[in-house]
């Protein structure tokens, strides 16, 4: 792992002040590995528009959902999955009693397979997103607005920092992410 360190003249003072230059390194591997920068913590989450929400049209208001909160989009590509990458993609929830459920709602169409990045965007872009059940999700979250129900709830977005590494490795390649 790449790591940095301050050089002389940059101590404590010029940390507190360094919000305007947080370094970014990024592994060939397309990992964002360490960010110096006061309290900023430049994340990478990964994001799915699920089938209901494209079938329904809307792309475009979740794509500016997302631009509007300052993120930047990293990598993007449309894919209808199959039941293997499904499978795998969801490897915790397979032996649960609604994952026959939510495998056949995956397939039913395109979906939009997204890694996106900005300060602490994980938990930010779950918080945009609105708990899973759409009709407990807070109003102008995007569950509420375009979910259907607990299974078609509109849109995907890792859990945790060990979660969000590896969806946006199991869908995108380095070659993949700016
Ligand atoms: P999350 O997407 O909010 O992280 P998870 O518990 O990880 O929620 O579940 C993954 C997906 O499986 C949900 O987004 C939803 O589409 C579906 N799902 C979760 N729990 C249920 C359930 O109890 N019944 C039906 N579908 C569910
Ligand atoms: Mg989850």
């Amino acid at each position: 792992m790449l790591s940095f360190k301050l050089g002389p003249g940059m101590g404590k003072k010029g940390r507190q002040n360094s919000r305007h230059m947080s370094l970014r390194l990024i592994q060939p591997s397309g990992t964002l590995v360490k960010i110096e920068g006061g309290p900023m913590t430049l994340e990478r989450t990964f994001a799915i528009v699920k089938p209901n929400a494209i079938k329904n049209g809307h792309v475009g208001e979740i794509i500016s959902a997302i631009e509007r909160e300052g993120f930047t989009i990293h990598g993007l590509r449309m894919a209808h999955l199959n039941k293997e990458l499904i499978k795998g993609f969801y490897i915790e929830h397979v032996q649960k009693k609604f994952y026959p459920e939510l495998e056949e709602f995956m397939l039913e169409g395109p979906v939009l397979l997204m890694v996106i990045e900005g300060e602490n965007v994980i938990a930010r872009w779950r918080e945009i997103m609105g708990v899973t059940d759409p009709a407990k999700a807070a109003p102008g979250t995007l569950r509420r607005k375009f979910g259907d129900d607990l299974t078609r709830n509109a849109v995907h977005g890792s859990d945790a920092p060990a979660t969000a590494e590896r969806e946006v490795h199991y869908f995108f390649s380095a070659f993949d992410l700016v």
